[in-house]
């Protein structure tokens, strides 16, 4: 008994709560959050400075690949195209078609995109930004939504500069950047980034993520964190702690806590929550056959995919979800190996398990899987 009262004063620090149903309340608001909050990106800009090619860098997908936006051929339609994360679908990208004239007025254009669906507009521009540019941008604010300015092709730039003799790297992305605040001085405080979808992860990537981070309401930030690619160390850190944060919250919601039956606890909460914790984190380190592959064959390193050695991603690759939810049945494999994580649980009696247990398997399981995406990243040289 007494272990078992101390097995819940821990879940109810963990919580910061003063009552089990509470706590658990918490917990399954959490967890729901950390799988299902909604996160819609628009994507405007003219024709033809690089919407779809950066939706499809976000979604870390080739413009032939399947279900990628279709890049380099005008688009007609006028209306907005959604583009769900391949692997994390409660993230959606929008590929608004440009404002067009500049007697198209901006007002009108956000009504007929829906502006209220979005969380926030990114403009894309591949040279200066235009009068319609700033228009839109005007216009979005007086909506009280967030936009950002992201100048594109930031590599073919670079590519022109170099020939030139005296090239230096900064000075030149400096001197983009300051044209770019130039074109938009009627904008108070523009947020301009410099990037290239032929590169994701160089130049202002990171900063216009971080950027995103500490706008976006907190519910928000973790869509978006979970389903951004990894560019270094720092990015897979903030992941992991994200998923850190959200660890007491599986624990609990797996229903360990199961020798003081809790009113209220749903019945759908066992052992398939770890597992779901589990393929989310490995979906979102980028650690699935799809991603390793598509990696491998990038940086041209064709064994890339057995350099890692965790019998996690093993596992977790075997069961091979292509699409995962809560309700996801739990992987036997997934978890007898989690088990023997934690010394003295022994095989797959998750369900049994206290949460402290239950809490250090998914922190065990947890760097397991940090440890895989760090040789990854070391292989991609993105150290
Ligand atoms: N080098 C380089 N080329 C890019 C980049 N982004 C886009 N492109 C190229 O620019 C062309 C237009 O890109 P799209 O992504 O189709 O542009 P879009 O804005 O979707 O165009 P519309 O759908 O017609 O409005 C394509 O040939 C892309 O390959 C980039 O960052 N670097
Ligand atoms: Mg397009």
């Amino acid at each position: 008994m007494a272990s078992e009262n101390s097995d819940i004063n821990a879940a109810l620090k963990a919580a910061g709560e003063s009552t089990l149903k509470k706590a658990t309340r918490k917990a399954q608001r959490q967890i729901d959050q950390l799988f299902n909050v909604s996160l819609n990106i628009a994507v405007t800009g003219e024709s033809g400075t690089g919407k779809s090619s950066f939706i499809n860098a976000i979604r870390e997908l080739n413009s032939d690949d399947e279900g990628a936006a279709k890049t380099g051929v005008t688009e007609t339609t006028t209306e907005p195209t959604s583009y769900e994360h391949p692997t994390i679908p409660n993230v959606i990208l929008w590929d608004l078609p440009g404002i067009g004239t500049p007697k198209f007025k901006a007002r009108t254009y956000l009504k007929r995109m829906q502006f209220n669906r979005y969380d926030f507009f990114i403009i894309i521009s591949s040279e200066r930004f235009k009068e319609n540019d700033i228009m839109l941008a005007k216009e979005i604010k007086k909506k009280k939504k967030l936009f950002y300015f992201v100048r594109s092709k930031i590599d073919n730039d670079i590519r022109a500069e170099e020939k030139k003799k005296n090239f230096n790297k900064e000075e030149t992305l400096s001197q983009i950047k300051i044209n770019c605040l130039e074109n938009l001085k009627d904008i108070e405080n523009p947020k301009v980034f410099l990037i290239s979808s032929e590169n994701i992860k160089a130049f202002d990537f990171e900063k216009l993520i971080e950027t995103l981070l500490s706008d976006l309401p907190h519910h928000k930030q973790s869509a978006l964190l979970q389903s951004v690619p990894i560019s270094s160390v720092s990015m897979l850190k903030k992941k992991v702690k994200m998923f850190e944060k959200a660890a007491w919250a599986a624990a609990l919601c797996s229903g360990v806590v199961a020798a003081a039956p809790v009113p209220g606890l749903s019945v759908a909460c066992d052992a398939s929550i770890l597992v779901a914790f589990f393929t989310r984190c490995f979906y979102s380190f980028g650690l699935d056959n799809k991603s390793l592959q598509k990696l491998a064959e990038r940086i041209n390193k064709p064994e890339l995919e057995s350099s890692i050695k965790s019998p996690l991603v093993v596992a977790l690759a075997a069961k091979s979800t292509a699409r995962l939810s809560v309700s996801a049945v739990a992987g036997g494999a997934v978890l007898e190996y989690l088990c023997s994580l934690v010394p003295g649980v022994g095989n797959a009696a998750a369900a049994g398990i206290s949460f402290v247990c239950t809490l250090t398997l998914l922190k065990n399981g947890l760097k397991e899987l940090e440890n895989a995406a760090l040789v990854v990243l070391r292989e991609a040289g993105l150290q």
